[in-house]
């Protein structure tokens, strides 16, 4: 059979490229990066190379698994024997009417796929429990609470546009090797280099010399967690030097006379020793950033995992409203999303604001976070006895094992569950818990579109992928699968005819877009909309109803304007062009201004100033770090990926090395207050020194897993170290940074 050549947008991380696939008889022989995209124009990363790999990898699951709790064997069945195994082992325990006895978590993946973003949430409503968890409070919540308090939505969430600034302060992010995340721009590393060649600068802030820093035209060093401090040092020498300007935004804007009071005593004097920047150099920048024509402040995971996630991560965007960059060309900016976004017609004005705190978890209290609970709560959750014990769990494409906080405890936990069910690709270190295990089917086989990225993206796209083989006979599209479970759970059985309820779910779909403010479909009945959409079924159908009633749609009247047809003809995206202001529209606050100093905010910064006069001096801290050929816990399936030297190493400064007696490549103990571990030390300069490094997503024991590749290349896993009792209160996300540390050679 000839090959063909097709296009698609990689799946695997926030950047969106586009893939040029080669295809013989179905499979990948080769894969390049699609120059003719809009976006990505080529660009490619290893870990989209090995697109084919992961779909060729013989460990990957095809058939439903189930576990025999007796023998711990596992053996491939049909679905329906899947489906009636799982209505069998969840009846009995919704039927004693605690809903919240069965928990769900949904891990990474399930932002890059167009199936489960729209279908998990019937299963979460089919439901009905109060304990969902989900990677974002071990990622990126505090940035969303923050974004939701001064902006009102929690997605509304500024994206520097690293294209056209000048000068960008980068704190927490290594973009060069992450690809980048809340900031969608495939070959960020090479739009960052364009930056400087311009003649821009870029400061990066990070405990690590890492390569972004390498690149950068400064670096600074930073103690782990101390973010806040400088940041709000940068507030206070901004206000102290006269160099506040907010130029359009001060219509737009409340709370700016109580951000300057709360920024008073965290002068450049009062931080340096804390943050382990001097004063001068905090002086400065602040200089650099108000004097820069056009600036932006870029933060990202480093900042949110620790204990002031929030705090930093509002800061961040204070930052980009004092020195007047927030919502201009160069500044950080909105995206209007082709699916999510707002017409040219929307009203601005007062919003509903977010709300979170609307309940407690059941054993500590943790506040619920946009309709989560923290998952470091989990494991306490599982083996609390109690009313409302979680006896039972439902993972989608996560792996919490590795992934969260404290993992002995939680490993320990998973194993004691009345029933487990996960949906996801591997059997891995958590889906190895659990009773019956969903495939998804084969990447190639699925349409996909970046719904969740384009909301953080530095220009509006709009790129489709259909899928570009059939279903094998042996595979269930996800959404379907996700379906078939919601059904399950709320008690209509395993039996269910899944079209009906997609049918029932579009038509949701439909009625809320027509009934929404501003609906520019309102005059459309549900039938007449139904007919519109035509053939298409399951997630491309509720697709095609968000692309035609956003912002570049063709509102059902062929006018031109976008449709999923129009994507299906552009293979290679279409490129709606670069970020334009959106305030005030995109504001959903209460007063429909930004609120600069939202209450708990404002009430966090109390802790934040306690911290101030007693901050722990640890010996040792440790953070992780991301490496190229890596994503998370689970590419280490891949053969390319992961072959060459050992990369999960502890890296330390050699100061401390020789401290303690210490050289590259003798295996160190390293203990924390929940966990330890025997690792090989790295020893090098690119640690401040104090600081150690692991990175996560490692430890793939053999203990009933199916990952031949990543098991012979096990390393360790870094979560056993962190403590799951620290949290940032505000937003519940796991303190993952700045653990302290004694690392010790093994004799
Ligand atoms: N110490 C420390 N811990 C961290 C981090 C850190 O920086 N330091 N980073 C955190 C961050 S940012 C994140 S996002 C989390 C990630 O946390 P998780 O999402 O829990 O973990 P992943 O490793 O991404 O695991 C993804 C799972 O999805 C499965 N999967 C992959 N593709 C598919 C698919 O198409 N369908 C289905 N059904 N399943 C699929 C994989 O097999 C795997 O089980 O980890 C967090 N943990
Ligand atoms: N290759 C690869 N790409 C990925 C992933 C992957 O695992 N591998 N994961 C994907 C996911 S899920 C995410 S969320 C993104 C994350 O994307 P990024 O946020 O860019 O991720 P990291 O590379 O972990 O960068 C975080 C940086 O913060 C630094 N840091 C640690 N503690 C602190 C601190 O207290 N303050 C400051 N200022 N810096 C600190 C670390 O040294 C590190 O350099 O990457 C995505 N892309
Ligand atoms: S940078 Fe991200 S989207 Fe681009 S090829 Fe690599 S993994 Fe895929
Ligand atoms: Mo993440």
């Amino acid at each position: 059979m000839a090959s063909t050549i097709e296009y698609r947008t990689c799946p695997f991380c926030e950047a969106t490229c586009g893939l040029e696939l080669h295809l013989n008889a179905n499979k990948v022989t080769l894969v390049r990066g699609d120059r003719d995209d809009v976006f990505s124009q080529g660009f490619l990363c290893p870990k989209g190379t090995a697109f084919g790999h992961l779909e060729d990898d013989p460990d990957r699951l095809r058939t439903p698994q189930i576990r025999d709790r007796t023998t711990g064997q596992w053996r491939s069945v049909d679905w329906p024997e899947a489906f009636a195994a799982i209505e069998k082992g969840l009846a009995p325990i919704l039927a004693d009417g605690d809903r919240n006895a069965v928990a769900m978590y949904l891990g990474n993946p399930n932002v890059h796929s167009l199936s489960m973003l729209i279908y998990n949430r019937v299963l979460i409503k089919g439901l009905g429990s109060e304990n969902i968890y989900s990677a974002s409070t071990v990622d990126q919540v505090p940035k969303q609470v923050s974004s939701g308090l001064l902006f009102g939505s929690s997605l509304t969430v500024p994206i520097p546009d690293v294209d056209r600034t000048d000068y960008l302060l980068i704190l927490g992010a290594n973009p060069f090797v992450s690809n980048g995340s809340l900031c969608t721009a495939p070959d960020l590393p090479g739009r960052l280099r364009a930056l400087i060649k311009r003649g821009g600068q870029m400061v990066v802030v990070d405990p690590r010399r890492t390569k972004t820093a390498e690149e950068a035209s400064e670096h600074l060093f930073i103690r782990p967690g101390t973010d806040a401090y400088f940041l709000f040092a940068l507030v206070n020498v901004l206000f102290a030097e006269n160099l506040v300007n907010l130029g359009r935004l001060s219509d737009h804007s409340i709370g700016l006379d109580e951000v300057r009071s709360l920024a008073d005593e965290f002068t450049p004097e009062a931080v340096e020793e804390i943050c382990r920047i001097d004063a001068e150099t905090i002086s400065r920048v602040a200089r650099e950033l108000s004097r820069a024509k056009r600036a932006a402040v870029y933060a990202r995971i480093g900042t949110c995992v620790q204990e002031f996630g929030t705090l930093a991560s509002w800061l961040v965007d204070v930052i980009n409203v004092l020195t007047g960059n927030l919502d201009r060309e160069g500044g950080a900016m909105f995206p209007n999303p082709a699916a999510g976004g707002s017409r040219p017609d929307a009203k601005s004005g007062p919003g509903r604001g977010v709300s979170f705190g609307r309940r407690q978890s059941r054993v500590r209290g943790c506040p619920e976070i946009y309709g989560e609970f923290p998952v470091a709560c989990l494991a306490e959750e599982i083996t609390t006895p109690g009313s409302g014990q979680v006896r039972a769990l439902i993972t989608v494409a996560g792996n919490p094992a590795v992934s969260t906080p404290d993992s002995d405890v939680l490993n320990q936990a998973l194993a004691s569950l009345d029933f487990m069910v996960s949906v996801d690709i591997y059997r891995n270190e958590t889906t190895r818990h659990a009773d019956v295990i969903l495939p998804a089917p084969s990447l190639l086989a699925r349409s996909h579109y970046d719904i969740a990225f384009y909301q953080l993206s530095i220009r509006n796209i709009a790129n489709y992928s259909p899928a570009l083989v059939p279903l094998a006979d042996h595979e269930m599209p996800e959404w379907e699968v996700l379906l078939r479970l919601g059904a399950i759970v709320s008690g209509l059985g395993s039996e269910v005819d899944p079209a009906a309820l997609d049918d029932a779910l579009a038509t949701m779909f439909i009625e809320r877009s027509i009934q929404r403010a501003d609906s520019p479909i309102s005059h459309l009945t549900v039938e007449e909309v139904l007919q519109h959409l035509g053939q298409r079924r399951g997630p491309d159908r509720i697709l095609d109803l968000m692309l035609r009633t956003g912002p570049y749609g063709d509102v059902f009247t062929g006018d031109g304007g976008l449709t999923l047809d129009q994507l299906e003809d552009n293979p290679h995206g279409i490129d709606f062009g670069p970020l334009q202001p959106r305030v005030p529209e995109v504001l959903r606050t209460p007063s429909g201004k930004i609120e600069l100093a939202p209450e708990p905010i404002v009430a966090d910064v109390d802790r934040l100033s306690s911290a101030l006069s007693q901050y722990k001096n640890y010996e040792l801290v440790l953070i992780g770090r991301r490496d190229l050929r890596s994503n998370n816990s689970w590419m280490h399936n891949i053969k390319i990926l992961v072959k060459g030297k050992d990369r999960c190493t502890l890296q330390m400064h050699p100061e401390d090395a020789t401290r303690i007696g210490i050289q590259s490549g003798q295996v160190v103990r390293v203990i924390s207050r929940v966990g330890e571990l025997e690792v090989a030390a790295e020893v090098t300069d690119s640690l401040m020194p104090g600081v150690v490094s692991l990175p996560h997503g490692w430890g793939h024991s053999g203990d009933e897993t199916q990952m031949a590749v990543a098991e012979s290349r096990a390393g360790v896993n870094s979560n056993i170290l962190t403590d799951g009792s620290l949290l940032d209160p505000l937003s519940g996300n796991a303190v993952l940074n700045g653990i302290p540390v004694e690392v010790s050679l093994v004799s």
